[in-house]
Order: C-alpha cells, then structure tokens, then sequence
C-alpha cells in the first residue's frame, strides 16, 4: 500500500485503506501504524486476582499503559482479552490481515500447552512479543516451557505491567517507528 507523505492531505486510497482496516489517518495525513495486543485467559480479572503475583492493577490500566506507550511512537493500539484460544488465534491472523506492526502477547495459561497459538504466529510471520507480569521463571517449574517463545522475537517478563510498555517501545523500535 502507498503510503501518504507527511503533511499530505490523505487521498481517497488511503481512506479505502483505513476503510478496510489496514491503517489509520493521523492528523496531518500521515498513517499510523498498528501493534495488536492480545490477552489470554483469565487477564481479564487483573485487579483481584492474585494481587501478591499479578498486583493490583487491572487490565483497563494495562490497555491506558499500552496505548500511552503506543502513542509516544505514534503507533494505534488493538487491545484485546479473549478466554478463548481459538478466539485468539483468529486476532494473531487478522493482526497479519491488517498489517499490523507486530503483535504484543500475554498468552497466560495458554503459553505452555498452545501448539495453535505457536502455529499462528509462525505461519502470519510478524513481530510478536510474549509479555508475562509475573517472572514466570521464578514460579513453578510447569510455567517455564513456553510453545510461544519458540517464535517470539522476545521475551519479556517480571516487570509488572510495565512489561506491556517495554514490549511496545521494542516493536516500534524494530518497525522503525518515530518518537515524541
Ligand atoms: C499469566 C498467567 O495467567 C499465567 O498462566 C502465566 C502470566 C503467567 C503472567 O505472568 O502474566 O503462567
């Protein structure tokens, strides 16, 4: 897809390109580019679950995090939280339908037993980063062997939520993206 020049008006291509999704005008008619971020089972009780693992912070402030973050290298966030794998597989395919940057996952309880999830990632051949709150290597020894790291581009875990930020910062370093 061509892409806009700074400071140009966007033209009726680009806007049948945000149309179907494949990216989005900012002011000044330049196109931002988009990090998907997915989360696996059981995020989506971040806040009271287990907050001596997990902390106290909830997936609402996860997503402010991750799009501050995003913003700060003019990249748009789709932030998503899904119980289900297939479900998860269908974004990791759709993030490579709508050419997005790269993909920023917490897979959770998915990440050890998932052969889907790895296949999706190795057959869309984007950027992922696998983010985990906790450092999962400290933990009990069933949470180390991660089917997801054998096609991540990173590993990040062990800062908190923080790690949604840093994991960002490092796709849009590897897409070239600006900063302000
Ligand atoms: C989250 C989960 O739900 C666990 O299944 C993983 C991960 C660790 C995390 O630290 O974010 O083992």
């Amino acid at each position: 897809m061509a892409a806009a020049r700074s400071g140009e008006r966007p033209s009726l291509f680009v806007a049948a390109a945000y149309k179907a999704g494949t990216a989005l005008p900012l002011r000044g008619g330049f196109m931002a580019k988009i990090v998907f971020v997915l989360n696996g089972p059981n995020l989506n009780l971040l806040g009271t679950r287990e907050p001596q693992t997990y902390g106290r912070a909830t997936l609402k402030d996860v997503e402010t995090l991750t799009r501050a973050a995003a913003a700060s290298h003019q990249l748009k966030v789709e932030f998503r939280q899904s119980n289900h794998e297939g479900e998860l597989v269908d974004w990791i395919q759709e993030a490579a339908a709508k050419k997005a940057v790269g993909i920023v996952i917490n897979p959770a309880g998915y990440t050890t037993t998932s052969v889907a999830i790895l296949d999706a990632i190795l057959a869309v051949k984007l950027p992922v980063i696998e983010v985990h709150i906790s450092n999962i290597h400290a933990r009990e020894s069933f949470r180390h062997d991660s089917y997801v790291s054998k096609a991540a581009k990173a590993v990040i875990c062990g800062f908190g939520i923080e790690g949604y930020g840093l994991a960002v910062a490092g796709l849009a370093a590897l897409a070239g993206a600006g900063s302000k």
